[in-house]
């Protein structure tokens, strides 16, 4: 029986949805979730019921039409409310494609299910408590996850590290209010502990904590967006071809003619620490025609907002010239790069000129796979030197709505400390700036009947999630 905070009985209608991605796949998930989902299970489904929680084949048919046969599938009851979403559940496992699954969700509906709308499933997980918001939004990061460091972030997430640590600094919230309230009962005590100091300082711990957890907003940045590393250069020198190479996909035009590739070209890819833009830009050169030139700036706008640029040249002269050029447009962080190593030399014999200004200078040859992986790991280590590793314990805050609410937070529990500390507010009135940072945390949190917030980011979900 789900209940949000205000107290309402949240407990929804029946809905189904198709929970896998549509397309041709080997399996697909139908999924039941509400009230009766059993009962509707059994006109679609023989033999019905199956054991509780355990995998068992049925076959499906349309409603109450056993011999319109659908297909043979698996099924698995998970009664309320030991389940995802806390209330009757049924899943189908049944062959993928668009026709089966379409065929299925459609019997479920006209046995009495509703179409789910986006997100439905997960947001009645929240109602009944199942999950509080924040590992509801690890859930659709989790299934967003384009790389290893949004993946664990979403994972820790999901496992309630960020929860935990908002959860700890409500109480310490309330903890500052049951000082003030102390000072408001006994304001003429002065001998033992004094509230008002320490009400001061466990707000200043709070807003530390705040703090600690804004300042990981850049990192979870890195971690969705990816660090932008810019290919840059002489045309001709390879630039596109060592962006392929890298990609692992032929993405870019390459050419033996000089200007080839006209705009930036980008493609997110997965990378340790964390996940690499990769920008393939035109080359640079002051004399070329129009068009170019417009490609050019491009280039010089994409060098400007970069993490970290590969400045190509593919002979030594070539080289130091593109990096004091990088160094010109960009101050970001710069690995020199030889290419085209094997075209000229024994690609082992190259070493780094004494000129190049950069952090490190690696040679490679595209074609062979010569010097890619020291490459790969030259890009690893200028990434950790721009953010540490985000594996490090403290959760990341990851989306806007986060980052609002602990503003908020901060800037209430500022408002309280600053007041308190000067006596320059009546106790109830600066407790009132504590309320309002404990309300933004339980927004945060989902803890509280926030329909327009729930509206929000389950609308933002799949379907049959
Ligand atoms: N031998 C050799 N040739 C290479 C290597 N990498 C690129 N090339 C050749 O160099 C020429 C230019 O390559 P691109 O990758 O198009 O060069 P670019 O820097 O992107 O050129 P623009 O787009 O014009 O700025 C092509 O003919 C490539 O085949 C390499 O590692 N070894
Ligand atoms: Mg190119």
């Amino acid at each position: 029986m789900g209940a949000s905070a205000s107290g309402a009985d949240v407990r929804g209608d029946l809905i189904a949805a198709v929970a896998t991605a549509p397309g041709r796949g080997a399996l697909a998930v139908v999924r039941l979730s509400g009230p009766g989902a059993g009962a509707v299970a059994a006109r679609v489904a023989t033999p019905w019921p199956p054991e509780a929680r355990r995998a068992t084949r049925v076959a499906l048919h349309a409603c109450d039409a056993p011999h319109d046969h659908l297909d043979e599938a698996i099924a698995t009851h998970y009664p309320a409310p030991a389940s995802f979403t806390g209330e009757d559940v049924v899943e189908f496992s049944v062959h993928g494609g668009r026709y089966v699954s379409t065929a299925v969700l459609a019997a479920v509906v006209e046995a009495g299910a509703r179409p789910a709308l986006p997100g439905e499933f997960t947001e009645r997980a929240v109602r009944n408590g199942k999950l509080d918001l924040l590992q509801a939004e690890a859930v659709a990061d989790l299934i967003d996850a384009r790389s290893r460091a949004m993946h664990r972030a979403a994972l820790r997430q999901l496992s309630g590290a960020l929860s935990h640590r908002l959860g700890a600094l409500r109480q310490a919230l309330l903890d500052v209010e049951a000082l003030i309230a102390y000072e408001l009962d006994f304001p003429e005590e002065d001998d033992g502990p004094q509230p008002r100091a320490r009400a001061t300082d466990a707000a200043v711990r709070v807003l530390a904590e705040l703090e600690a957890l804004l300042a990981t907003l850049p990192r979870a940045e890195l971690g969705r967006e990816g660090v932008t590393v810019v290919l840059a250069g002489a045309p001709n020198t390879g630039k596109s071809t060592l962006f392929n190479a890298l990609a692992g996909d032929p993405r870019a035009i390459v050419s033996d003619v000089p200007g080839t590739t006209r705009d930036a070209i980008e493609v997110l890819i997965d990378h340790d620490p964390w996940p690499m833009r990769l920008v393939d830009t035109a080359g640079l050169r002051a004399d070329a025609e129009a068009v170019e030139r417009l490609g050019v700036e491009v280039s010089a706008r994409r060098l400007a907002t970069a993490h970290l640029v590969l400045a190509c040249g593919d002979t030594d002269e070539e080289l130091a010239r593109a990096c004091a050029q990088v160094a010109s447009l960009s101050e970001a962080l710069r690995i020199a790069v030889r290419t085209k190593l094997d075209a000229r030399e024994a690609c082992d014999a190259w070493r780094p000129p004494a000129d190049v200004a950069a952090s490190a200078a690696v040679g490679v040859s595209a074609h062979g796979g010569h010097g890619l992986e020291a490459l790969r790991a030259a890009i690893t280590r200028a990434m950790g030197s721009l953010a540490p590793d985000p594996d490090e314990e403290l959760p990341l805050v990851t989306r806007a709505r986060h980052a609002a609410a602990l503003r908020t937070a901060r800037a209430e529990v500022h408002e309280f400390a600053a007041a308190w500390r000067d006596a320059a507010l009546p106790a109830p009135v600066a407790a009132t700036h504590l309320r309002a940072a404990v309300h933004a945390l339980d927004e945060l949190l989902g803890g509280i009947d926030v329909e327009e917030v729930l509206e929000r980011v389950f609308r933002g979900f799949c379907v049959g999630k």
